[in-house]
Parts: structure tokens; C-alpha cells; sequence
């Protein structure tokens, strides 16, 4: 099957020109001005010498090179999809450069290209236009020819710029010149004139009869109708500098209004919203690739680290701040807990805080206060976290405010397909043998090589397991999907709701999720954390972190 492509720009740009009706091209001379005049509905784009140049702030003098011209129209192209018609002020040299301009000019996605019969560097024609050297016939001729030989594509435009009249000479000198480029190959005629009324242009015009389109600037005769254009059977007119001079304009009034003010109450309403340009330059589409290509989770998840409690076994350390602000190392665990979601990508973190909230002040974190803390416990929290924030588009990480761990924890959990995740320790009989609290759960099977191929669900998860029905340790990580977000919120709140469930710990919400048919997904792996219970876990933690 055939895919229709749309019509190359150079092919555009080709029936502009040999249309029988006037077509209209107006300035751009970047790319966000580009792209105004293709939403405005022309079908073609001026990249003028002159704005292009004063953009840059230099003359219209050949001051900015022709590469610099030509990074700015590749800007300009990949933001349109009409034809760019280059204002290439002499071709910048002799019939070699004019050759290797409109190689680079295909290859840049510029459509056609318009010379002028001047020599190198030249001067905008509105000053001391009568003073303005004109390029031998034949030498100008031979850029035409070498430029016409240079194209890749036939439909390459190359149009040729009599400037007979703006250097004082007459109809006969402008149309001998225009019979001569016609002849070398040239696509199009574009006769200028510097005066304020149409007469030179409609006289060429008149003689021309047609030979090939003739484009005009009527920059000068800005006041006549168009009608008198179109009726004359001119091909193109060209808006020459309009965009520039409108935002010049706007631009110094902004500067002035802004200087003088010292605020920006006064220009608010009267400029563009950020929003507007960040239309103009596409940034939705960035957002639609972002989801297609970036890994969902990295930006798409946030985490809610419980840690309300006071963490008595630590004695004196938590007489002034709860263990989650314990310093190992010279920074709270809880620093070192979010330092490990920042390095998975995930930024937004909302802490549950209890026991003396205003020692948990970490910035770029949200808090929620469980001020019940005393007589409550983990269910509660996450219950009061989840009501704080009611945005189930992202997916939810959970962990404890004294569980420190690796990073690699929470890839483990990334890369699972699974809605409701967590990652369980196989080195589980250390636990059993300090006689410690512990979640310790039982799986559809324990980890072995199968589980590589053949995934282990939950079936409980409980501090008191009998041995033998112990395959692992929970060690508080859970993940839930955005999908599966709604159906958790909605256990937890009902969980929550009742009074008994008050001193419920995050095991008995599992066990519960496992009661009512949800499957919870285990990833068996052995260490990179470590709970920080006692004044030897500190210690411990502070090798590991
Ligand atoms: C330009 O826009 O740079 C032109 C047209 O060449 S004019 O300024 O009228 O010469
Ligand atoms: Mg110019």
C-alpha cells in the first residue's frame, strides 16, 4: 500500500509561483515568527535580509555570515511545514558560493531562493539605493547557471532580483537584465522599486508580458489596493519586514512600560500568556513523547513514607525528634529514605509525621499529621496520607521513615507488571533468631530459581508466622499501580473507618487486600536495607547508609 506523501515544499513553493492569482509571502526571521505566519494562513515565508540581519542586530550589509543566515532558516523550516522563499542577497559571491548555497539551502529545507544583481557585500536597496554598483550581466548570469546546475530538485526555486531601477537606471536596463537572467534559467523575476507608487514595477510589468511570474516588494508603495497587483497579473507580493516592525513597536513600548514601573501589573494583561508561547513551540508534543518513550514510572509515580512514631527503643535519641530524624551519618534517615526515592525519579514525597511534627522539616517535602499518632497506628497514617492527596494518576510507592534501603529496592518494584507489588527479604531466620518484630509472609511458593519464570503472589503477611510457613520478610515497600489505585484507597478508607482497625499495622492491610481477591505480587531479593529498631541498628546504619 502506498503512502501519499504531502507535496515537497520546493513543489509548493513552485505552484505559488506559477499560479494564475496573486499569492501573498510574508517576513519571518526566526523561528516563532515563522511559525505566526504559517498559523496566519500564508502560504509561503520571506526570509528577508533585512530582518533577518536586524534580528541579529547587525546591518543589512552581509555583517552576519551566510551560515548564521542559514542556522536560522533551519530553525525556521523545522518549525513550518510551507515553503521558505530566502532572501540570499547576491548569492554572498560569485557563481561558486551561489552553487554551494543552494546545495546547502535543499539540504536545510528552504525552498527557493531569490539573488539579486549586486555585488558582494551589499547594501539594503532603501539607502543610497542610486549609489549602488550593479553586477556585470554576464557574471550575474553565471551565478544564475551555476545555482540552476547546483539543485538536487527540479523544483527548486531560484527567482532573480533586477535592481535596474533602485540603482537610477531605467525600463530599457531592467528589462535587458531580466531577458538575460530569463535566458541563464532563471525561475522568476522580482523587480524592485524604491518608489512610492507603483509606476516602475507595473511599467516592467506591462513590457514583460508574462515572460516568466514577476514578484514584487511594495514596501515604498505601500499604499496601493492590492487589486491594482492582482489585476497586473504580478505572481507573488511580498510582506517584506511587517512581523519586525510590529513586534519592534510592542517591544520598546514593553521596555519602557516595564523600566518605568518597576512591576509588571501594567503589561500583564497586554502580552502574550506563557502558556502561548509554550503553544508555539510545541511543548504538548514533548508531553505525548515523554509518555510514549520515558519509563511511566520514573515520572509518573510519587511516595508516602510513614513515620509517625517516636522509636522509644532509641531512649534518648528520640527525646527530641522522632527516629525518622535520627542523623546516621550526619543526615536524618528520613534525608537519606528520600535521597533514594530522588535517585528512582521520584520527587513528590509526603511524610506522615506524629510525634513531635515541628522536628520533621525537610524541604521539598509535603507532611500530613497524624495527631491521633499515640493511639494509632500504620493504617491510620496511610489512610490520613491518602485522603491529603486524591490523585490517583500516579502510581504509589509506601515505606517506613526507619527503613532505609538501596535503590535497588525500588527498581525491583519499578519493573514489576503487577498492580500491587512488594519486595520480600529471603534472609528472614536472622529476624526468627534476634527474636525481633518482624512482617514475615507466606507465598504461592518460596524463592527459588523458579520464581524467575513463575511469579510468587502473597497469601499472608503476619508478625506471628509459624516457622515452617515463613517464606520471607516484608520489609514495609509496597507498590501500587494508578490503576489499581481507586480499588486500594477504597480498602484502606473502609479498614480505617473501623474503630477496631485503630491500632492496625500495613501487614494486616495486605493480608486483608490478599482477603478480597487482590493479587499482591512478591519479588524476592536478599538485603540492601535495613530497619533501624534499636541503638545497634543505628550503628549498623551507619555503614550501610
Ligand atoms: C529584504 O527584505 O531584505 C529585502 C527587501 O531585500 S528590501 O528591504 O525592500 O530591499
Ligand atoms: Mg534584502
Amino acid at each position: 500500500m502506498s503512502v501519499r506523501q504531502p507535496p515537497r515544499k520546493t513543489t509548493r513553493f513552485r505552484q505559488l509561483l506559477n499560479s494564475t492569482g496573486l499569492e501573498f509571502l510574508l517576513e519571518a526571521h526566526n523561528g516563532i515568527t515563522a511559525k505566526i505566519v504559517e498559523e496566519a494562513g500564508f502560504s509561503g515565508i520571506w526570509a528577508g535580509g533585512l530582518c533577518m540581519s536586524a534580528q541579529y542586530g547587525v546591518r543589512d550589509s552581509n555583517e552576519a555570515s551566510w551560515t548564521q543566515v542559514l542556522e536560522m532558516l533551519e530553525f525556521m523550516a523545522d518549525a513550518t511545514t510551507i515553503p521558505i522563499l530566502l532572501d540570499g542577497d547576491t548569492g554572498y559571491g560569485n557563481f561558486n558560493n551561489v552553487r554551494r548555497l543552494v546545495r546547502k539551502l535543499e539540504q536545510r529545507g528552504v525552498a527557493a531562493v531569490c539573488i539579486e544583481d549586486k555585488l558582494y557585500p551589499k547594501t539594503n536597496s532603501f539607502i543610497d539605493g542610486d549609489k549602488q554598483q550593479l553586477a556585470d550581466v554576464d557574471e550575474f548570469c553565471s551565478r544564475i547557471k551555476a545555482g540552476k546546475d547546483a539543485q538536487a530538485d527540479d523544483d527548486f526555486a531560484i527567482i532573480t532580483r533586477v535592481e535596474a531601477f533602485i540603482a537610477g537606471w531605467g525600463l530599457g536596463e531592467a528589462l535587458r537584465r531580466a531577458e538575460a537572467y530569463h535566458a541563464a534559467g532563471s525561475d522568476g523575476i522580482l523587480i524592485h522599486s524604491a518608489l512610492s507608487r507603483p509606476t516602475e514595477v507595473l511599467a516592467f510589468q506591462k513590457e514583460w508580458a508574462g515572460r516568466s511570474p514577476v514578484v514584487i516588494v511594495p514596501t515604498k508603495y505601500h499604499g496601493t489596493p492590492t487589486e491594482v497587483f492582482r489585476e497586473a497579473g504580478f505572481s507573488i507580493a511580498i510582506w517584506a519586514n511587517h512581523l519586525l516592525r510590529s513586534a519592534v513597536v510592542a517591544m520598546q513600548d514593553t521596555a519602557r512600560t516595564i523600566f518605568r514601573d518597576q512591576n509588571l501589573q501594567s503589561v500583564e494583561d497586554r502580552i502574550a500568556p506563557v502558556k502561548e508561547l509554550f503553544r508555539l513551540q510545541g511543548a504538548s508534543e514533548l508531553q505525548e513523547a515523554e509518555e510514549r518513550y520515558l519509563p511511566r514510572q520514573q515520572a509518573r509515580s510519587r511516595a508516602v513514607i510513614l513515620a509517625a512514631s517516636r522509636g522509644s527503643a532509641l531512649g534518648e535519641l528520640t527525646e527530641q525528634r522522632p527516629k525518622t530524624m535520627v542523623k546516621v551519618r550526619g543526615r536524618p534517615l528520613l534525608s537519606h529514605i528520600v535521597s533514594a526515592y530522588n535517585a528512582a525519579g521520584i520527587k513528590r514525597i509526603n511524610v506522615v509525621r506524629g510525634y513531635l511534627p515541628e522536628a520533621v522539616d525537610l524541604p521539598a517535602l509535603t507532611y500530613t499529621d497524624n495527631r491521633d499518632y499515640a493511639d494509632t497506628s500504620e493504617l491510620v497514617s496511610l489512610a490520613m496520607a491518602l485522603d491529603a492527596d486524591p490523585d490517583d494518576s500516579m502510581d504509589l510507592y509506601v515505606s517506613y521513615g526507619d527503613v532505609i534501603f538501596n535503590r535497588y529496592i525500588l527498581d525491583a518494584l519499578r519493573e514489576s507488571d503487577d498492580e500491587i507489588s512488594i519486595v520480600v527479604d529471603t534472609e528472614w531466620r536472622e529476624s526468627v533468631n534476634r527474636g525481633r518484630a518482624a512482617d514475615y509472609v507466606t507465598c504461592t511458593q518460596p524463592h527459588s530459581r523458579r520464581t524467575f519464570y513463575q511469579p510468587a503472589f502473597l497469601e499472608r503477611a503476619a508478625e506471628d508466622l509459624p516457622e515452617d510457613r515463613i517464606h520471607g520478610e516484608w520489609m514495609g515497600f509496597l507498590r501500587v499501580s494508578s490503576s489499581a489505585l481507586p480499588r486500594f484507597r477504597a480498602v484502606v478508607a473502609a479498614m480505617a473507618a473501623d474503630p477496631a482497625n485503630r491500632l492496625a499495622k500495613l501487614h494486616h492491610l495486605l493480608s486483608s487486600l490478599v482477603d478480597r481477591g487482590e493479587r499482591v505480587r512478591v519479588h524476592y531479593t536478599t538485603g540492601h536495607w535495613l530497619d533501624v529498631d534499636s541503638l545497634e541498628d543505628v550503628v549498623a546504619a551507619g555503614s550501610f547508609a
